[in-house]
């Protein structure tokens, strides 16, 4: 099958229902652990279907042939989970490891081994199934997983990826490698001071509630 322009937007349809359904699903998950006592493993969720031009890019990149793409390619779809504190990810991550309507088929860690970029976040890629008008399909969908620094780092460097076509000044990339320390410090900080965190956290929603009633 060589896949045509016209094509795409039938080829990514069920992407885009992944995406919506697990948004709405990781959405739900969050006011649940908001309405309980407990502390809320997920700040916000992002998604988005990579766009055809990217797509492309990264097949003649990766040498992946159209016809593969669907199998070969996960990132296709990808959601994004975001969370306070290091440890919120091992939450998320257990929590997606049990569910039932998916299976995870890889996880990879660059948390514990950081990319050379300076990147960390948590990957893992699931098989997901989306009920179409022609039956089911079953797509691959990428989560990342991180904290709120981390996320904060990989979008500036994703910014000047982009503005600089991957061929980031070494000077830019040195100052990139500091502020990756910088936010893997003030993820270690923010971790040892969370307790705190939470208490206050829990006395705005009170008084939040209090003032409403
Ligand atoms: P976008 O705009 O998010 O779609 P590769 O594409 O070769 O780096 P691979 O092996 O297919 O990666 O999968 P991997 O490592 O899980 O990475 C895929 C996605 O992770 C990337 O997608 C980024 O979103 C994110 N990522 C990985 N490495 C880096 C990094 O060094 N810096 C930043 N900012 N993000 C990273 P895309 O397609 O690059 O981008």
């Amino acid at each position: 099958m060589v896949l045509v322009i016209s094509n795409w937007d039938t080829f990514l349809t069920p992407y885009v229902q992944a995406v919506e359904e697990l948004k709405v699903k990781l959405k739900g998950l969050r006011e649940q652990y908001q309405l309980s006592s407990k502390h809320t493993p997920i700040e916000f969720v992002t998604g988005r279907v990579k766009p055809v031009t990217s797509i492309l890019e990264k097949a003649q990149r990766k040498n992946i042939p159209l016809d593969r793409i669907g199998r070969e390619m996960q990132d296709i779809a990808g959601v994004r989970i975001v969370c306070q504190f290091v440890n919120d990810i091992d939450t998320i991550v257990e929590l997606i490891r049990s569910r039932s309507d998916f299976k995870v088929v890889e996880e990879r860690d660059y948390i514990k081994r950081k990319k050379e970029s300076g990147y960390r976040s948590y990957h893992m890629v699931i098989e997901y199934s989306v009920h179409t008008i022609d039956g089911e399909k079953s797509v691959l969908v990428e989560l990342q997983v991180r904290t709120m620094a981390m996320n904060f780092w990989a979008t500036i460097e994703h910014s000047l990826n982009y503005k600089y076509s991957g061929e980031i000044p070494d000077e830019i990339k040195e100052r990139l490698q500091r502020a990756a320390e910088a936010a893997f410090q003030l993820d270690e900080e923010m971790s040892k001071i969370k307790g705190e965190v939470r208490d206050a956290q829990q006395i705005i929603i009170k008084n939040r509630e209090n003032s409403s009633n």
